[in-house]
C-alpha cells in the first residue's frame, strides 16, 4: 500500500516533466510579444502544419503600463493582478487562441510571473493593462486582492530591500528582485491566489507553464503551488495529464542556489547550453565544434529529461539575464542557423526556438541603449499585428526565426529522428563534425575556415537524400542540394567555406521527409 502511494506520488510529480506535446512532437517556439489573434492564426496556418509542438506566450496577466520609457517589453513582468488582459489581447482573444491552437495540435505554455508584483516605484492609479486600480506604495492590489500583508519585506534583511548579494540565499528569495514587490509565497493565501490564476488557464486548455524567476522562490513554496494545480483539460489531453512545468533558474555556476534544487519539481531552463554553444560557434576562448562530442550531461548540464534548452531567450538576446556576449541571436543570422540546427539535431534536452522582433540595437560600452524597446507598435503603444509576406517571411519588424527555412526544416528533422541514437560521430579535431541519428537523419557542419571534403558514414540506408538546409523536398525532388548515399551508408561531402553563405549542410532522408509531410 505504502509503495503504491509512493508510486502514485512519484508518477504525479514525474508527469510535470512531460511537455504533453501531441504526436511526439519535439520542439516549441517562444512567440515573444505576439498578439493572441496572431498566434491563433499562426497555429493554424504554420505551426500545426510544420510540426511545432507548442508556443510559449508572453505573460497574459494584468500588468503595469509603463510610458517612460515608452511601453517597454518588460512592463509585462510587473503584474498588478491576474485578470487576463495585456497588450497581446483580452481574455476572449486568449481563450480563442488556446482553443484554436489546441484544435490543430499545438500546445500553449504560459509565462507565469508569480514571484512578485510591480516595482516598488510603480506608483498608484489605473495605469494597468485592464485598467484596474493598484497602489505600489501601500502594496495594495485590490483586483487580486493582495495587501501589504502578502509581501516578504519583513523577511528581507538588506538595507535597500532589494537583492544585493546573490551569495546570500535568503536575500535572493526574500528580497526584491530589481525593486519588484516580493510575494510571500509561504502564505497559504498567496499560494491559493497563484494556484487559482494558473488553474483558470489550465481549465482554458493550456498545457503548462514557464515559471518566471524561480531562483527567487523557495522550492518548497513552488512545490506546494504545483501540487494545487488541476490536471489538464480532457477536451484535448488524456485524463490525468499534469501541466508541464519548466522553471526559469539561471545557473551558470558560482552561486549557492543551483538549478538542481528545482529538478525534483519540474524541468529547468539550462542556461549553460546557450552560453557554451555561443562560445563554440563563435570559436571564442579556444572552443571548437569538435569538443561537442560529449555534449549534454558530459558538459555538466542537467540531465536531459530535466532540461529545457534554447540558443537564446528574450532576456539574453538583448543583454538582460545571463549568458553575456557569447549568446548567438538572429542578429548573427549565419551563426544562428548553425547553432539552432545543432540544437535541433542533437538529442539532448527539450528544445525551444526563439521568435523575436527587431529593435534599434545600439550597444555603447557593451550596454544596449535600447534593450527596453517593446514589440513593433502603433503610435499609441498598441502592438502591431504580424503580417505575412508572399515569400512566407514576416513583415513590420517581426523576425520570425521559426519561419526561416533552415529552422522550420530542422524542427521537422527533430520530429523525424526523435528517439534515435546519437551515433557515427566524426570530427576533424577542429570545427568540422558529423553525426547520425540512428538510420533516420544525418548532420554535417563545417565551421572551419577551410573546405570540408570527406567520405562519411551517414548511417542511412542507400538512396538519394535532400539537404534540408540549402533547400527541402518539394513535389518529389530536392530544391537544394541532393546527396547520394551508397549501399554501405557512406556518402561524400564537399562543403566549401568561401563564396558560401552557409558553412554547413544537413541531410534528411527523403522518404521520411515525405512520410512526415503526408501524415500532417
Ligand atoms: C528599477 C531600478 C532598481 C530599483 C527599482 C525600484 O533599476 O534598482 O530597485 O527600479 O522600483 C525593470 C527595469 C528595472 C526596474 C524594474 C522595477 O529594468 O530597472 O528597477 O523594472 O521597476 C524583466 C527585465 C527587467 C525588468 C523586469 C520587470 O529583464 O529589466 O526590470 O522585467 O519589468 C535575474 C533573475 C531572472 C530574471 C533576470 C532578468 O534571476 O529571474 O534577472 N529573468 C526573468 C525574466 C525577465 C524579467 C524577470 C525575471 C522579472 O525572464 O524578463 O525581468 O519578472 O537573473
Ligand atoms: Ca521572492
Amino acid at each position: 500500500m505504502k509503495l503504491l502511494i509512493l508510486a502514485a506520488l512519484l508518477g504525479l510529480s514525474l508527469a510535470q516533466f512531460n511537455p504533453n506535446t501531441r504526436d511526439g512532437k519535439t520542439a516549441i517556439v517562444h512567440l515573444f510579444e505576439w498578439r493572441w489573434a496572431d498566434i491563433a492564426a499562426e497555429c493554424e496556418r504554420y505551426l500545426g502544419p510544420n510540426g511545432f509542438g507548442g508556443v510559449q506566450i508572453s505573460p497574459p496577466s494584468e500588468s503595469i503600463v509603463v510610458t517612460n520609457p515608452w511601453h517597454p517589453w518588460w512592463q509585462r513582468y510587473q503584474p498588478i493582478g491576474y485578470n487576463l488582459c495585456s497588450r497581446s489581447g483580452n481574455e476572449n482573444e486568449l481563450r480563442d487562441m488556446i482553443t484554436r491552437c489546441n484544435n490543430v495540435g499545438v500546445n500553449i505554455y504560459v509565462d507565469a510571473v508569480i514571484n512578485h508584483m510591480c516595482g516598488a516605484g510603480g506608483g498608484a492609479g489605473t495605469h494597468s493593462s485592464c485598467g484596474s486600480y493598484f497602489d505600489a506604495n501601500s502594496k495594495d492590489f485590490p483586483t487580486v486582492p493582495y495587501s501589504n500583508l502578502d509581501f516578504n519585506d519583513g523577511k528581507c534583511n538588506t538595507g535597500s530591500g532589494n537583492i544585493e548579494n546573490y551569495q546570500d540565499i535568503n536575500q535572493v528569495r526574500n528580497c526584491r528582485l530589481v525593486g519588484l514587490l516580493d510575494l510571500a509565497l509561504e502564505k497559504d493565501y498567496v499560494r491559493g491566489k497563484v494556484a487559482d490564476y494558473m488553474n483558470k488557464l489550465i481549465d482554458m486548455g493550456v498545457a503548462g507553464f514557464r515559471v518566471d524567476a524561480c531562483k527567487h522562490m523557495w522550492p518548497g513554496d513552488l512545490s506546494a503551488v504545483y501540487g494545487r494545480l488541476n490536471n489538464l483539460n480532457t477536451k484535448w489531453f488524456s485524463s490525468g495529464s499534469r501541466p508541464f512545468i519548466f522553471q526559469e533558474v539561471i545557473d551558470l555556476g558560482g552561486e549557492p542556489i543551483t538549478s538542481g534544487e528545482y529538478t525534483g519539481i519540474g524541468r529547468v531552463t539550462e542556461f549553460k547550453y546557450g552560453a557554451r554553444l555561443g562560445n563554440i560557434i563563435r570559436k571564442w576562448n579556444g572552443e571548437k565544434l569538435s569538443y561537442v562530442k560529449n555534449w549534454g550531461e558530459g558538459w555538466g548540464f542537467l540531465s536531459s529529461d530535466k532540461s529545457l534548452v534554447f540558443v537564446d531567450n528574450h532576456d539574453n538576446q538583448r543583454g538582460h539575464g545571463a549568458g553575456g556576449a557569447s549568446i548567438v541571436t538572429f542578429w548573427d543570422a549565419r551563426l544562428y542557423k548553425m547553432a539552432v540546427a545543432f540544437m535541433l539535431a542533437h538529442p539532448y534536452g527539450f528544445t525551444r526556438v526563439m521568435s523575436s522582433y527587431r529593435w534599434d540595437r545600439n550597444i555603447v560600452n557593451g550596454q544596449d541603449q535600447n534593450d527596453w524597446q517593446g514589440p513593433p507598435s502603433n503610435g499609441d503603444g498598441s502592438t502591431k499585428p504580424v503580417p505575412i509576406n508572399p515569400d512566407s517571411t514576416c513583415g513590420d519588424g517581426w523576425v520570425c526565426e521559426h519561419r526561416w527555412r533552415q529552422i522550420k526544416n530542422m524542427v521537422a528533422f527533430r520530429n523525424v529522428v526523435n528517439g534515435q541514437a546519437f551515433s557515427n560521430w566524426w570530427d576533424n579535431g577542429e570545427n568540422q563534425i558529423s553525426f547520425s541519428l540512428g538510420n533516420k537523419g544525418f548532420l554535417v557542419i563545417n565551421n572551419d575556415d577551410w573546405e570540408l571534403n570527406e567520405t562519411l558514414n551517414t548511417g542511412l540506408p542507400g538512396g538519394t537524400y535532400c539537404d534540408v538546409i540549402s533547400g527541402q523536398k518539394e513535389s518529389g525532388r530536392c530544391t537544394g542540394k541532393e546527396v547520394v548515399v551508397g549501399g554501405d551508408g557512406r556518402a561524400s561531402f564537399r562543403i566549401i567555406h568561401f563564396n558560401s553563405k552557409l558553412y554547413f549542410i544537413i541531410y534528411l532522408l527523403m522518404t521520411f521527409h515525405f512520410l512526415l509531410f503526408s501524415l500532417l
